[in-house]
């Protein structure tokens, strides 16, 4: 093997990203990973799927699993994801992605992976009961996003290392294989106060699906009492608010407090600061309330309208399955050939 030289991917820009469907989801899904999709839409060549492949690296139900892939899409549909514009599928639709998942896994070191803080956070003290997908999640990651040659992937900061991980992957291949340039370096869309929502119980931890409190979360599926009632129980602190954002460095909840408010209302942390410094939040949490309810409403609205409809929830993902499959199988019939695997 020589070294390559480093050259730049030429291709188009194209947004690929996706969600788990692996529960309700929440304000944390929403502004840190659908706001985003809907905005990349009209920016560049998108493809968002549901990732049923990921979901079940943990147990699913499979009588659920299908109304939940459903579910998914019809958040995506509700947040203003438009299938006439962006392609729209469930992941186990298109194969291609777990055949460059297995070539990835024999690019990717074993080190790189046992570095990877979601794994050990989601199996805790007993990963040796954890299912082997779990581990190489970030793989799969990786060949979802590059299977369609993807430059931008909008996602949480939770998600940022995955990210990390398809760069070294994408450029061990480009030069493993001789192949300069041939694999983007995809660059995480993560900016924004919206990037990570902490629980609504705990300033210290993620805003998360499986969290077993429902109120540490607000579903995007929850009614205006539901909303309003989680806001009222969040937990704060006795202080007022201060003037700089400094001042709130060890105060988390106020903080995820106001972050939630400026990504709602598409400000910055330090803006919403300027506006309620000095004030309590028995005055900043009903404006809270009233923000996140007209936000979030119309969004719940239209997601029990589409979820009313799973007829037409399929016959997008059928179409969007067939335009991902069709982009799919070029690259996946070209990384064969780069591999030298036998081809009729
Ligand atoms: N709290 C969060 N703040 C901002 N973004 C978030 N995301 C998740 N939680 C937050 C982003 O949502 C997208 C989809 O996530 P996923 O379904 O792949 O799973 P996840 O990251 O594991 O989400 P959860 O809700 O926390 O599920 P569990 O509880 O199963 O781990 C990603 O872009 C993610 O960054």
């Amino acid at each position: 093997m020589t070294a390559s030289p480093t050259v730049a991917f030429t291709g188009p820009t194209r947004v690929l990203s996706g969600v788990q469907p692996t529960g309700a989801l929440h304000l944390g899904n929403y502004l840190g990973a659908l706001v985003k999709f809907t905005r990349l839409q009209h920016e560049m060549e998108t493809f968002i799927f549901v990732a049923d492949l990921h979901a079940i690296t943990q147990w699913q139900d499979p009588k659920l699993l299908k109304s939940q892939v459903r579910e998914i899409t019809a958040a995506y549909l509700a947040s203003g994801l438009d299938p006439a514009i962006a392609t729209i599928f469930p992941q186990s639709a298109v194969p291609a992605h777990a055949e460059l998942a297995w070539i990835f896994n024999c690019v990717a070191r074993l080190g790189w992976l046992d570095r990877m803080t979601q794994f050990k956070d989601k199996a805790g003290k007993h990963k040796e009961r954890e299912s082997v997908g779990l581990y190489t999640y970030p793989v799969l990651q990786a060949a979802d996003i590059l299977i369609y040659k993807a430059t931008h992937v909008p996602v949480g900061e939770d998600q940022r290392q995955h990210l990390e991980l398809t760069r070294d992957i994408a450029a061990k291949f480009n030069h493993d294989f001789e192949v300069p340039g041939y694999f983007p370096l995809p660059e995480a869309v993560v900016e924004g106060p919206g990037a990570r929502i902490m629980s609504l119980r705990d300033g210290s931890a993620k805003m998360s699906k499986s969290d077993p409190s429902d109120y540490s979360r607000i579903n995007l599926t929850d009614d205006a009492d539901a909303i309003a009632q989680k806001i009222r129980k969040a937990r704060t602190d006795a202080e007022p608010l201060p003037e700089t954002l400094a001042e709130l460095k060890d105060r988390p909840e106020a903080l995820n407090l106001i972050g939630i408010y400026a990504a709602l209302e598409g400000r910055t942390s330090a803006e919403v600061l300027s506006e309620f410094s000095g004030q309590g939040f028995g005055a900043f949490k009903p404006k809270l309330v009233d923000l996140a309810v007209a936000r979030l409403g119309p969004v719940g609205d239209a997601m029990r309208k589409f979820m009313a409809d799973p007829a037409e929830i399929d016959r997008i993902l059928a179409a969007g399955a067939e335009r991902a499959r069709a982009v799919a199988a070029p690259t996946l019939a070209e990384v064969k050939g780069i591999v030298g695997y036998w081809a009729s």
